[in-house]
């Protein structure tokens, strides 16, 4: 069988799964917030990571049933969770061709009916590359997330190409700074630089500001100090299957 098919296949029969990462907010400390991140159990390869089928995925058009699988789960787990009385907020990685998906704002819609989930607990990272395609129909297909109610997070901000172009027309509400500031964060004095100028620029734009990607205790300490709001990273946790991270957030309290 081919990559496709048996992609299709695990589309089909659940065999993907969605992992969550904590994003811990620096004021409370608390993680009421998380990124649901794709994984494929395959039944012969096993484990297949994102990276690999993601970018395949794209090439051949099937990231729109990945998508949509990805954001039923997410939305049915994050209702279910928010019915229990623990709400976390997840946000869920959209793919360069689903910002041309016309469909997308009705689909996400639809689920968030069917899991009685308020928009509020839903937001969708988009990244600078996503936009290029076709950035008119993007805008718009964006818009109407927004106007739902919907949060929307630059993904990897930072690393792309035309930044302050895009937050300056796009109905964002997050900079999620990339995990290549963080890396030297400490020892490097321009990220330093950088990285506190994109939060006051944030927050200047009423954005809120997330590091990703951050590994060690010294580098939360100096995003605590310049006012980031949260730190996704090893450093609180790695992405983990459902129960493990309701475990996991059950022992901060
Ligand atoms: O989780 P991990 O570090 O393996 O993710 C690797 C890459 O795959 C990241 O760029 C991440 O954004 C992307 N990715 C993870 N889950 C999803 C998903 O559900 N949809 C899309 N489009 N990309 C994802
Ligand atoms: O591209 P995107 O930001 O969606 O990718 C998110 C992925 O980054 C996560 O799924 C995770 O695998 C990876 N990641 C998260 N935190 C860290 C970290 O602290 N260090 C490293 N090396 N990778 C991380
Ligand atoms: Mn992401
Ligand atoms: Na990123």
């Amino acid at each position: 069988l081919s990559l496709l098919g048996d992609l299709q296949q695990a589309v089909e029969h659940n065999q993907l799964t969605l992992y969550y990462q904590p994003k811990v907010n620096l004021a409370t400390g608390r993680a009421d917030e998380a990124e649901a991140l794709v994984r494929w159990i395959h039944p012969d390869k096993g484990f297949i990571p994102p990276g690999e089928f993601v970018p395949f995925a794209e090439q051949t058009g099937y990231i729109r049933e990945v998508t949509r699988w990805v954001l039923a789960h997410a939305i049915a787990t994050a209702g279910a969770w928010a019915l229990a009385g623990r709400p976390v907020k997840l946000s869920v990685n959209l793919a360069t061709r689903d910002l041309l998906d016309r469909d997308l704002p009705s689909l996400v819609a639809e689920l968030l009916e069917q899991a009685s989930l308020s928009p509020d607990y839903l937001c969708l990272e988009i990244t600078e590359s996503g936009l290029m395609a076709d950035p008119a129909k993007a805008l718009a297909v964006l818009q109407q997330l927004r106007a739902m109610g919907l949060s929307i997070a630059i993904d990897d901000y930072g690393t792309g190409y035309s930044s302050l172009a895009y937050i300056r027309r796009l109905p964002v509400t997050e900079l999620k700074i990339d995990r290549a500031f963080m890396i030297e964060l400490v020892h490097n004095d321009s990220d330093r630089q950088i990285v506190r100028s994109t939060v006051e620029l944030g927050h200047r734009l009423g954005l809120k500001v997330v590091a990703e990607g951050v590994e060690d205790h010294a580098t939360v300490a100096l995003l605590r100090a310049m006012g980031c709001d949260q730190v996704q990273g090893y450093v609180f946790a790695k992405p983990m299957p459902a129960e493990d991270f309701i475990r996991w957030r059950e022992a901060l309290d």
